[in-house]
């Protein structure tokens, strides 16, 4: 019996939209069901009644929810095809501790970009420079950041690209002048089409940020 796999999403996210990457690098079939957040379907919380947020990918009806958890377990079961984590122990622990670096500060230092204005928008453009670079002394010399495959970790990072343009133009600066070689990994991942492909387009996700700011009165 062939597969079913559905992948309840938002078009903008960035924990989405690796997801999308996963299963296309993979060349897996889905049906994608894009999620109104502000009026989750009843399916979104069925599937994930604890955190009731996207993505939740449905494997034959079995739900998988936190996108990380989720590529690992796509890895896991389609593993014939483009492997995503490194086969070593060593280097997969690498992989998961900088896929949670990002997580943890990457994610964070947007949301300081926005909404926020003044100060603390200063302070996430610092940080989110400050975790760009880490990010970059991390990758060093390779083309990709686990070496010479496209893969897990960066899955985890490439879909934030997707935000740049909204940060910078939210921000008023240069995401390239301060982290040139980071861009240009970016730029190496777009050539993939599993990446091209998935990825939302950066104005559009500006775009809905700005009518984001409106319904909410954001000044
Ligand atoms: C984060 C998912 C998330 O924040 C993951 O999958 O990696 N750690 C999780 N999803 C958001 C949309 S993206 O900003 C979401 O579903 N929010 C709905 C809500 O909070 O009600």
């Amino acid at each position: 019996m062939a597969d079913e796999v559905i992948l309840l999403d938002a078009y903008a996210s960035v924990f989405g939209m690796r997801v999308r990457v996963a299963l296309a690098e993979k060349g897996i079939k889905y049906e994608y069901r894009e999620e109104d957040l502000r009026n989750k379907s009843q399916l979104l919380l069925k599937m994930n009644p604890v955190h009731k947020k996207i993505p939740v990918l449905i494997h034959n009806g079995k739900p998988v929810c936190e996108s990380l958890i989720i590529v690992h377990y796509i890895d896991e079961v389609w593993k014939d095809k483009a492997p995503l984590l490194p086969s070593d122990p060593y280097q997969r622990a690498q992989a998961r501790f900088w896929a949670d670096f990002i997580d943890k500060k990457l994610y964070d230092a947007i949301r300081k970009i926005w909404p926020a204005k003044g100060e603390e928008q200063e302070a996430g453009k610092k940080e989110f420079i400050e975790v760009l670079k880490v990010l970059e002394g991390e990758l060093g010399g390779k083309p990709y950041f686990m070496g010479e495959r496209f893969g897990f970790l960066d899955i985890a990072l490439i879909t934030f690209y997707s935000w740049f343009h909204a940060c910078e133009t939210l921000g008023n600066f240069n995401i390239e002048a301060e982290s040139p070689k980071l861009i240009s990994w970016a730029k190496r991942c777009l050539q993939k089409e599993s990446v091209s492909k998935s990825l939302a387009d950066p104005k559009k996700v500006y775009e809905n940020l700005l009518e984001m700011e409106k319904r909410l009165g954001v000044e």
